[in-house]
């Protein structure tokens, strides 16, 4: 393992290091925590970039600057303080550049937000505070001038993915294509109507806005009394149907087990979370929501699972490239698992419809 504390010396930190741990659970990056001095919390987090899924570094730490930037002046605009504690606050190195190349792999730096809370699940009354937070998220960026790139073209676009799964099945590399021809017939049975974002997007009926696009419960910062710090998490900040944003929140929040439960049991859409979450979200955005956006919302809540089923058993056919595993079938189990919460959304679709038509 790389030298990690003179990584972190690279960038403009004057302090001594005395450690650095793994932090988080991500299925991407690799994130530390780095200690300095005698402090007892942490002062920084050095993250490596997956390059592999992120190839432009350049355009990627471009456009979290524009982001990072843009929502500090909105927070200035609204008399906000205590600052570095609601926008992530990059370091640079000390030759003046947004990350570190060693040679072979990529690393940032940001500021710790200490006394904040990272939760896998979340109550109704946290659900309602993230759909505000969410949707001001994206109320603030609405405006943005610059142009954000897309740091993986076409990230959540379900045509791309659909057809990505089905080259996985025509090349059927590590032969698992026969034990899960039952999902491949369901999703192929649903492809129609869940690529209806792309469709209206074509049709010029629905716009793209800047969106999050990885709002999982987990990339939220919650200060000890569950208001929330900030958004954390900004790779793949890029331009998107809002779908995205509040679909994903969903995926994680309303999912009454885990992403990956062995136990299908577990698993279930939580109205209430939803609900609570909704109400927050329609308040955060109302400044800019079409119709056609506000009527789709129950669409995303099974998009999402939809979509990561696509994803996971394509990365499970194409024998595990992308998501880090913890074991061989895992791929296989977090589809089983996102398919049968895409199944509950699907169910409770209209009673989704009748609460937003009720608000
Ligand atoms: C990845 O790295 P993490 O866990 O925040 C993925 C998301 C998936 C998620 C599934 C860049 O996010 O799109 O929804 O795993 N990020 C990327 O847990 O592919
Ligand atoms: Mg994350």
């Amino acid at each position: 393992m790389e030298n990690l504390k003179e990584i972190v010396l690279k960038f403009n930190v004057e302090n001594e290091i005395n450690e650095v741990k793994p932090l988080g659970e991500g299925l991407i990056n690799d994130t530390f925590k780095v200690y300095v001095n005698d402090c007892e919390t942490p002062k920084y987090v050095l993250q490596r970039i997956n390059n592999a899924i992120f190839q432009d570094v350049d355009l990627l730490q471009d456009n979290i600057e524009k982001v990072t930037n843009h929502i500090r002046k909105k927070l200035i605009e609204k008399n906000e303080t205590n600052l570095d504690r609601k926008v992530l606050n990059f370091i640079k190195t000390k030759d003046d550049k947004r990350f570190y190349f060693d040679g072979e792999k990529y690393w940032r730096l940001m500021v710790f937000i200490s006394d904040s809370y990272t939760y896998q699940a979340v109550t109704p009354e946290y659900s309602y505070t993230a759909g505000l937070a969410f949707g001001e998220f994206q109320s603030m960026l609405s405006d943005i001038e610059e142009t954000l790139g897309e740091t993986i073209p076409s990230f959540h676009n379900i045509e791309l993915r659909l057809s990505q799964l089905r080259e996985a099945v025509e090349n059927d590399v590590v032969g698992r294509v026969k034990e899960v021809r039952y999902y491949l017939d369901e999703i192929e049975k649903r492809a129609e109507v869940m690529c209806r974002g792309e469709q209206l997007y074509r049709e010029g009926k629905l716009p793209k806005r800047i969106c999050h696009c990885d709002t999982k419960v987990n990339n939220m910062l919650f200060d000890k009394d569950g208001n929330v710090l900030c958004v954390i998490d900004l790779d793949t900040v890029m331009p998107s149907f809002i779908f995205s944003d509040f679909g994903d929140f969903l995926r994680s929040a309303a999912n009454t087990g885990a992403e990956d439960d062995k136990d299908l049991n577990n698993i279930d859409f939580n109205m209430e979370i939803f609900e609570a979450f909704t109400k927050g979200y329609l308040e955060g955005t109302k400044s800019f929501l079409l119709p056609i956006e506000k009527e789709n919302l129950p669409y995303a809540a099974k998009l999402f699972p939809y979509m990561q089923t696509v994803r996971f058993l394509a990365d499970y056919i194409n024998g595990d490239t992308y998501y880090k595993i913890q074991y061989p079938e895992h791929n296989l189990v977090r589809t089983k698992a996102q398919w049968r919460l895409f199944e509950c959304a699907e169910r409770k679709e209209n009673l989704m419809l009748d609460f937003i038509n009720s608000i």
